[in-house]
């Protein structure tokens, strides 16, 4: 795998987002079909995501767990097919993780920050994967119903130390990880958006921080909406130029062109000149 993740994944990268699901929140249902999954996956890399990350399993609030069978089943056809493309697993589980780093990805997304599946933080140690932490308060089925906190900001920042001591503990470089507030994961719109607001908290702990906004309801409401669902992409890449102005690196996106276009904007901004490709 190829050295640190600042190097990997230079700032800002696209994570562009393909479920192989029936039920994913925006998504569900349409990439389903192995070939479908496959030819978005490929067109997100052209349009310029660094990566793209498949996902077996909804964690939308209140969806059902998947078995280990069931996640390999919708996965390993789409990596088989995708092998040598820039690959990210989203999965909770070791068994699914250890499969597709064979089939190729270099990057394990896990919601869980390695609390679900005790055998993960081996898989990633042993394969030089790069890993994703993400805070999530409670689990998929029940984490939206009373979402609870005297500071969340300072509380995520705790988790993600805890989270990053215990996976270098268990022999995962500490340049191989990086981390996120877990957008929409056990938290109210407010907390949210005082995640994002406060994300130099995050960013402060040294590792390249990921943020997961992409037609998330909490932008949805952001527009005056109390009972939106999903946010438009006009939306979504709004808030992630203001978290990219907060130190964000990664953006995991559905419309990945748009995120692209403006986050090299924003960047053009923040340099205070064009960088010309060599
Ligand atoms: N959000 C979702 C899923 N995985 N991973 C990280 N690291 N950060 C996130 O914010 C994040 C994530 C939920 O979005 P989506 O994949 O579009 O839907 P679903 O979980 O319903 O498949």
């Amino acid at each position: 795998m190829p050295g640190p993740v600042e190097l990997a994944f230079v700032r800002p990268a696209v994570l562009g987002i393909v479920n192989v699901t029936p039920d994913s929140f925006s998504d569900g249902g349409v990439n389903l079909d192995p070939a479908a999954a496959v030819a978005t996956a490929r067109r997100l890399l052209a349009e310029g995501a660094a990566i793209v990350d498949i996902g077996g399993e909804s964690t939308r609030p209140g969806a059902a767990p998947v078995s280990v069978d069931e996640e390999l089943r919708r996965v390993v056809p789409v990596l088989e097919q995708l092998g040598g493309a820039p690959v990210s697993i989203d999965t909770t589980k070791a068994e699914v993780a250890r499969r597709a780093i064979e089939l190729g990805a270099m990057l394990v997304n896990d919601v869980t920050a390695l609390r679900a599946d005790a055998g993960l933080v081996e898989v990633v140690a042993e394969t030089g994967a790069y890993l994703c932490l993400m805070h999530m308060q409670g689990e998929p089925r029940t984490m939206q119903v009373a979402p609870q906190y005297d500071d969340v900001v300072s509380e995520v920042v705790a988790f993600l130390e805890e989270r990053v001591a215990f996976a270098v503990g268990h022999g995962v470089p500490e340049d191989r990880i990086f981390l996120d507030p877990g957008i929409g994961f056990g938290k109210t719109p407010d907390q949210n958006l005082a995640l994002i607001r406060r994300l130099d908290a995050l960013v402060a702990l040294g590792r390249p921080v990921l943020v997961g906004l992409s037609r998330k309801s909490t932008i949805g409401k952001a527009l005056g909406d109390p009972t939106a669902r999903v946010a438009s992409d006009a939306a979504s890449v709004g808030a992630a130029v203001a978290a990219f102005d907060r130190g964000a690196s990664i953006f995991r996106v559905h419309d990945v062109r748009l995120h692209v276009e403006a986050l090299a904007a924003a960047r053009a901004v923040e340099k205070g000149m064009v960088e010309w490709p060599a």
